[in-house]
């Protein structure tokens, strides 16, 4: 191979327009060793944990699968039944916070095949380069999906995320507690239900609630904004009883909390052993989330993860899961099937709710804040 050759196939394999395969092939034709094509796979840094070409051929599917997503969000008899059809055998292990899975994913290599990111930190997986792009070949019942769902700013093309479920971040309240329904985040001000309330353990929600208390975006990044929202947010904390995300169902039910900062899904599956409980969306506004299947770039079971991906896609799982979950399916046939109905979000919805996004380089701001809040 002359030079010029030589590198122009460089450059194609450092592009993704070459597999890791057919570069290995041709280095090999061209006389080079074992260990040669390693030391060069790393200059590239093209190891075997890089992405292949969006919609590359995977093989057949593996018998093994590990899920890890978030606590509580799927049917119980959904892996079941995964298994039962495919032979696959999955491992599901479950997270409260996307920094818990973020840690998980960085420290973890390859053990997980597939994780439920929600939407402000797909882009952050993203450039780590921590995410294996889809094989859409794979995913025969893409075409299922709501067209809201559909290239998403957090992942244009849906390069790398299959949607899994939609949400609200608002209030769950006792409504037998309650002297009136709490309708702004005001309430975890009042000083009547002192170590009555929790707010979520999820820095994001956290601050985002009071910056929406303040008028403000929930992604904002201003230093004048956010000293608000963190003056705010330590005058709420000694009413608070603590930070804690799904697994505050439990003292909401046992009515020891009456009013919690949560997700609008799991205050559904609290209500089904508690019918006192309900939910609003404050007046100043709130997260909306797209949470997406997505698989880590040395997952060892990429085909394995793309049958779970297309199975979930499927009208009758996506119902069962939003069903259990309470939270919404991005799939447009599943939501017919829904026994309790939870339609997409409405224009007017929307205009009340906002997506977090990736806050970049005031990331470490927001950090900062939050553990001074938490620590305070
Ligand atoms: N128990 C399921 C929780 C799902 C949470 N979705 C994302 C929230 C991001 N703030």
């Amino acid at each position: 191979m002359d030079r010029k050759g030589a590198d122009a196939m460089f450059e194609a394999f450092r592009e993704g327009r070459l597999s890791r395969r057919a570069f290995v092939a041709r280095l090999l034709a061209a006389g080079a060793t074992a260990t040669s094509v390693g030391a060069l796979l790393e200059a590239c840094g093209r190891t075997e944990t890089a992405p292949a070409l969006p919609d590359g051929e995977l093989g057949e599917p593996e018998k093994e699968l590990a899920i890890y997503n978030w606590s509580d969000y799927i049917a119980e008899d959904v892996v079941p039944a995964f298994e039962a059809e495919t032979g696959i055998r999955v491992t599901y292990d479950t997270y409260e916070s996307n920094e818990e899975m973020l840690a998980k994913v960085q420290l973890g290599g390859g053990a997980y095949d597939l994780v439920v990111p929600s939407g402000n930190v797909l882009p952050v997986l993203t450039a780590l380069g921590l995410l294996f792009p889809l094989s859409k070949r794979y995913l025969t019942n893409w075409g299922n999906l709501a067209p809201m769902f559909l290239d998403p700013v957090f992942d244009r093309g849906n390069t790398y995320g299959v949607p899994y479920q939609w949400g609200t971040t608002g209030i769950a309240y006792r409504k037998d507690k309650v002297a009136e329904p709490p309708g702004s985040w005001a309430v975890f001000h009042d000083p009547r239900y002192r170590g009555k309330m929790t707010q979520l353990d999820d820095v994001r929600d956290v601050i985002g609630s009071w910056l929406r208390f303040g008028g403000h975006s929930l992604n904002s990044t201003s230093e004048a904004e956010l000293a608000q929202a963190k003056a705010d947010a330590i005058a709420a904390k000694p009413l608070l009883a603590a930070y804690l995300s799904a697994p505050v169902k439990g003292p909401l039910i046992a009515g020891d909390v009456w009013i919690a900062q949560l997700w609008n899904g799991d205050t559904a599956q609290a209500a089904v052993a508690q019918p006192e409980l309900a939910y609003v969306v404050p007046k100043e506004g709130a997260a909306i989330t797209t949470d997406s299947m997505v698989i880590p770039a040395k997952a060892p079971h990429k085909r394995a993860a793309h049958e779970f991906m297309n199975f979930v896609l499927r009208p009758d799982i996506g119902a069962k899961i939003s069903d259990f979950s309470g939270y919404g399916t991005p799939n447009a046939l599943s939501v017919d099937r829904l026994t309790v109905k939870l339609p997409l979000p409405s224009e007017e919805d929307l205009k009340r709710l906002e997506y977090a996004v990736d806050l970049g380089a005031a990331t470490e701001l927001w950090d900062r804040i939050w553990t001074e809040i938490k620590s305070t």
